[in-house]
């Protein structure tokens, strides 16, 4: 206990320095110690879920030195990566991964003939996922040596929802299952004489019958062999537990339950400990320093919606397990009925918005661009294809910072510029992310997506009523200039402009476009700009690869041959953690990297001409 103690207070201190998600990890850190105590790691491979558990994981294996690196450049990762240790058996940042992923291990060692134990830990939060069910179903139909740790602490992000939630409530902490369950405890270990032997036919009786008065009967439908629950803070008990489990074979799912930000100072963990910033008192979690600046986009789009559902009774909201992460926290509090959590099920949640689309609902769904991914398919065969009017807010669209690669958001403009009747857009600003979202709600002919950064907006945001819509389908030229011109999207558009300052003052004049909409484009202003420019870039915070500025040079190819267009964005490369600022610097999508890229454009064409 002495172990769990010093790791929970070292974490404390250190993530009050550089921030991080310690709500999770303060759970699970004597499980992590029993894991690797019972488990001979690294050879027996351990896979976490997420990753964001993963501190005490790390400070237990080698890394407490560098843990004040975490999160940052060339430092600790703030999840699980293969590359940064051993101990790290599979790379996670995204929920619900283990199962599959170790299932995956166990069927590899198999096939090799190898020998060692493998173990997937997954919340509750993510077991709500459909890839932990799939995972579940596959490997349970199986005879394969394979273990499942349940982490059970009633939290996803939020506190947790869903049927699957209720169920591993209901029974395990139903007040007179354990009461039955601790009074026989207590015969069997105190009642003096033939009282004690009744007692442990009793508790023999209570183990088997367990199976129907807890969730275990679920598991055990599913191939596992359950255990549990039992005590996540209780180390002889992990022990015990897991040196019983570890030598049996097929799998078998170990229920465990843990209290989320056990330890944390200021008391039990509430959803905003979930991740704290660099800078925070370790006793009461507030950050020292005050955040400055206008509000960000997250705060804008909650704010704009609430109003926006005000005026149109039409609208529902979705997210997948984030309310306040994408800012709808408002709308649950203001208008429940329209509000729906689905928990950790992106792919549930874009289905399910068309289904409502299909009886005259207008679904938002709140996404970050990066979870979205899981829900592509969905997006394409449910929404698209059937012209649905469901609206994709995809917060955290490109660079993220400190959350690195496995949570950026640099693919979206790519895969949605690839549907066809998506409209695909990317405001400069929170003005025109709420006008944005006027032209959504306007739109009834089929999807439309917006994408905003994770950043503060540029500017400080009226109140809805007073945005007007967005014009679609149109650009604006926010700079005219000749001979260049700068295709500019979302973020891009202020540092393009900032970029055009750079070049004025050694004498070239670039025009800048802000292409709001990226699908439908604005022909009627790229017809003008190809009449009087002979290079267009576009700039673009997304994977330079099939985004909009591939996009734009096979249209200008087929308009204009004559133009030469360049595509400027982020380089086909994985973008490591560091501060937003940083990484874009690093991928010459800060105004001096864009002035650099025109500069050498102009040079190599003066030299070519
Ligand atoms: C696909 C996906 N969607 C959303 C998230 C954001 N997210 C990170 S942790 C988390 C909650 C996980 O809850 P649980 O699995 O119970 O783990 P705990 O934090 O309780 O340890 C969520 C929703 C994510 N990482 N991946």
């Amino acid at each position: 206990m002495a172990l769990a103690a010093e790791v929970r207070a070292f974490l404390i201190e250190s993530c009050s320095v550089t921030g991080g998600h310690i709500g999770a990890g303060l759970g699970v850190v004597e499980l992590s110690i029993a894991l690797h105590h019972v488990f001979e790691t690294p050879q027996d491979q351990v896979v976490w879920d997420v990753g964001h558990q993963g501190y005490p994981h790390k400070v237990l294996t080698g890394r407490a030195d560098r843990m004040d690196t975490l999160r940052q450049e060339d430092g600790l990762s703030g999840f699980l990566k293969r590359a940064e240790s051993d101990y790290d058996a599979f790379g996670a940042g995204h929920a619900a991964t283990s199962i599959s992923a170790a299932y995956g291990m166990a069927v590899g060692r198999d096939m090799r003939g190898e020998d060692f134990k493998v173990v997937a830990i997954i919340g509750d939060g993510s077991l709500g996922s459909g890839l932990a069910y799939e995972g579940l179903n596959n490997a349970g139909a199986s005879d394969s040596d394979f273990i499942v740790v349940l982490n059970d602490n009633e939290m996803s992000i939020a506190p947790n929802v869903g049927a699957m939630h209720k169920y591993l409530t209901s029974v395990q902490r139903n007040p007179i299952y354990n009461r039955v369950r601790s009074a026989i405890g207590d015969i069997a270990d105190n009642a003096p004489g033939m009282l004690h032997d009744a007692g442990k036919l009793l508790r023999r009786w209570e183990e088997s019958v367990k199976s129907f008065l807890t969730p275990g009967v679920l598991f055990e439908e599913l191939g596992f062999r359950y255990f549990g629950p039992i005590d996540g803070h209780d180390l002889k008990q992990l022990n015990e537990t897991f040196k019983a489990v570890r030598e049996m074979k097929g799998p078998r799912l170990i229920h465990v339950i843990t209290q989320k930000g056990k330890g944390f100072p200021a008391g039990e963990h509430v959803e905003k400990w979930h991740a704290l910033p660099p800078g925070h008192d370790p006793t009461t979690g507030k950050q020292l320093k005050a955040a400055t600046g206008n509000a960000n986009y997250t705060t804008v789009f909650g704010k704009g919606l609430v109003e926006l559902m005000a005026e149109n009774d039409r609208i529902a909201v979705i997210t997948a397990a984030m309310p306040s992460g994408t800012g709808t926290g408002g709308a649950a509090k203001q208008f429940p009925s329209r509000f729906f959590d689905v928990g950790i099920a992106e792919g549930h949640a874009v289905t399910m918005a068309a289904g409502m689309a299909t009886r005259g609902v207008r679904p938002v769904v709140a996404i970050y661009s990066t979870f979205l991914q899981r829900g592509y398919d969905s997006i394409v065969h449910d929404v698209a294809i059937q012209h649905l009017p469901v609206t994709f807010c995809m917060d955290r669209a490109g660079l993220v910072g400190e959350d690195g690669e496995t949570h950026a958001g640099l693919y979206d403009i790519a895969y949605m510029l690839a549907i066809p009747s998506m409209t695909v857009t990317a405001p400069r600003s929170g003005t025109e992310l709420l006008g944005l979202l006027r032209s959504a709600m306007a739109h009834e002919a089929g999807p439309f997506a917006i994408r905003y950064p994770r950043d503060n907006s540029p500017d400080v945001v009226s109140a809805i009523a007073e945005i007007p819509a967005v014009p679609y389908g149109t650009w604006e030229v926010v700079r005219s200039g000749t001979e260049f011109a700068i295709l500019a999207v979302g973020t891009m558009v202020n540092q393009s402009l900032a970029a055009a300052d750079l070049l004025a003052a050694e004498g070239m004049n670039v025009t800048v476009v802000n292409c709001r909409y990226l699908k439908p484009y604005d022909a009627l202003t790229l017809d003008a700009i190809l009449a009087t420019h002979r290079h267009v870039l576009v700039v673009e915070e997304g994977t330079v690869v099939n985004g909009f500025g591939a996009y734009m040079a096979s249209v200008i190819s087929s308009r204009e041959p004559g133009v030469r267009v360049t595509a400027h964005g982020v380089p086909d490369r994985i973008v490591y953690a560091a501060p937003r600022a940083r990484q874009l610097a690093l991928c010459g999508l800060d105004a001096a990297g864009i002035a650099d890229k025109v500069r050498s454009l102009h040079g190599s064409e003066a030299v070519a001409g």
